[in-house]
């Protein structure tokens, strides 16, 4: 079985031009070639500013395509020596998002995303329990998009709630859901937190195929079955390159420069992904749907330094609320509307995204319940600054607050609460000169935002149900382990069980 990657990228880029991606062959026998391919760019989209005729009778397409736990450093075009060609070809041809800010883990990221909501209000300080889920109450994204009239698909990773069906993304205004609901899962055995975890309309499936694949298939399904008089939201959530660190079905060739092990593992997971990413892009310019189509590139937080990830220079990473577990890699695409080519400087923060959508699509951004955060759609697309905001972030015990250009961050190490510190983010994007002692005005300016916000009660989950708990540390690590299943399938259970007395 061949697997062709590819991409048609089009943006500042007007006419036509070479570009040269190394696009990975799949043979029956799993013997591993690479071949490259030349593709043509730019062809067949009109130029930067002018707008379709037919999108013009048409709200356009969004896909949000979230990465899972990849770092600041984890992208080539911040440096890395990971090969994410589809991700660097975006980045150059849209906008590049420098202050990305997401939550320090994945189910707070998740939440802020779908609600527009800072989740620390809502006690989703962690990855969420199995019998929690986000207040029933909450309107989230793909209902405010149908709305619209909006088709609305999710492939992928949930973790917002799995043991009652009321807690799926199908009950929470997602017409499709293909993929998990736990926070990670094994890319082969599709099995997490000991039970098969992998569904189409909340109905255990066994399948052969790795995850990334499997999600990129479902796009591709989606975007090819849609129906065509209706735009469509799809969140696209790929779990890689979190754990488990699993090599992937075909070697790329193109990751020799990574550090053998963790990383180069780690590594080929992100190229495998990126492919991904490629292979959507091509499924909407085969459609003739691309202009029609904004993408949003984003990761769920910053990357783990002992999974095999790097933040760059940044301080800190997943977990922690330090510059590198919340500044992630992120892009908007939006060829032939949106000028590409441009680097947006000023600051976004996750639970920007659904009023921002909402404006980009041309809707109303106003109509966000509770919004904590703000459309910025107008920064984006290089008409205006937006006025920056105070953003609160936070993890289990970690907490920070940005009021730009100053960070407060207080950490927790074994319950005991350290000194905080402060940091001018502009001048020190690496956070390396505490200046706590030299602005207390700032400092009790900042801490008073923490002290205001009330305490809610935490829907995490128990130690012991944090992803990556299986993952054996130290040397000879086995990137080919798989997961042993020992309890039933995750949906069968939560059907059963979903009249029981389960807390949202
Ligand atoms: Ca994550």
């Amino acid at each position: 079985m061949k697997i062709r990657v590819g991409v048609i990228l089009a943006g500042t880029i007007v006419g036509t031009m070479a570009m040269t991606l190394v696009a990975c062959t799949e043979t029956a026998n799993e013997e591993q070639t690479v071949q490259e391919q030349t593709l043509v760019l730019g062809e067949g989209v009109s130029d930067v500013g002018l707008v379709s005729e037919s999108s013009a009778d048409q709200y356009p397409n969004v896909v949000f395509i979230l990465l899972d736990d990849m770092g600041f450093g984890d992208v080539g075009y911040n440096g890395s020596e990971i090969a994410t060609p589809v991700l660097d070809q975006m980045a150059a041809d849209g906008v590049r998002l420098d202050r990305n800010y997401v939550y320090p883990i994945c189910s707070p990221t998740r939440a802020a995303l779908l609600t527009g909501q800072n989740p620390l209000y809502h006690g989703v300080d962690a990855p969420m329990a199995v019998d929690k889920s986000l207040p029933l109450g909450l309107k989230l994204m793909p209902e405010y998009f149908k709305e619209l009239g909006y088709q609305t698909f999710i492939a992928g990773k949930w973790h917002l709630g799995m043991a009652n069906t009321d807690f799926w993304p199908i009950s929470r205004g997602f017409d499709s859901h293909y993929g998990f609901l736990g926070g990670w899962t094994d890319f082969y055995t599709h099995v997490g937190a000991g039970g098969l975890d992998w569904q189409r309309q909340g109905k255990s499936l066994r399948e052969e195929g790795h995850t990334t694949d499997l999600l990129t298939a479902e796009a591709l399904r989606v975007i090819e079955s849609r129906q065509e008089d209706k735009p469509f939201f799809l969140y696209m959530a790929y779990n890689a390159p979190h754990t488990p660190l699993q090599t992937v079905p075909t070697i790329s060739g193109l990751n020799e420069a990574a550090e053998a092990g963790d990383r180069y593992a780690y590594a080929e997971m992100v190229t495998h992904a990126d492919a991904g990413i490629g292979a959507i892009i091509e499924a909407l310019e085969a459609e003739g749907i691309l202009e029609e189509t904004i993408i949003v590139f984003s990761s769920d937080n910053g990357g783990s330094l002992v999974h095999g990830a790097s933040n760059g220079s940044l301080n800190g990473g997943k977990g922690n609320t330090y510059e590198g577990g919340i500044r992630v890699p992120g892009i908007v695409w939006w060829p032939g509307h949106v000028e590409g080519g441009r680097v947006m400087e000023q600051s976004i923060i996750v639970y920007d995204w659904l009023p921002t959508l909402l404006d980009a699509v041309g809707g109303d951004a106003s109509v966000v319940d509770d919004a904590h955060g703000q459309s910025m759609w107008a920064a984006i697309t290089g008409n205006e600054p937006s006025e920056s905001q105070v953003m609160v972030f936070g993890a289990r015990d970690h907490r920070a607050v940005i009021d730009w250009p100053w960070k407060l961050v207080r950490l927790e190490n074994g319950g005991v609460r350290e000194e905080a510190q402060l940091f001018n983010i502009v001048d020190d994007p690496n956070e390396q000169n505490d200046l706590a002692t030299e602005n207390l005005e700032k400092m009790s300016e900042l801490l008073a935002v923490l002290t205001a916000m009330q305490d809610v009660e935490s829907r995490r989950a128990a130690p012991t149900n944090r992803p990556g708990n299986f993952y054996v540390e130290g040397e000879g690590r086995d990137f080919e382990a798989r997961l042993e299943e020992s309890r039933e399938p995750w949906a069968e259970a939560a059907i059963r069980g979903s009249q029981s007395d389960v807390s949202d």
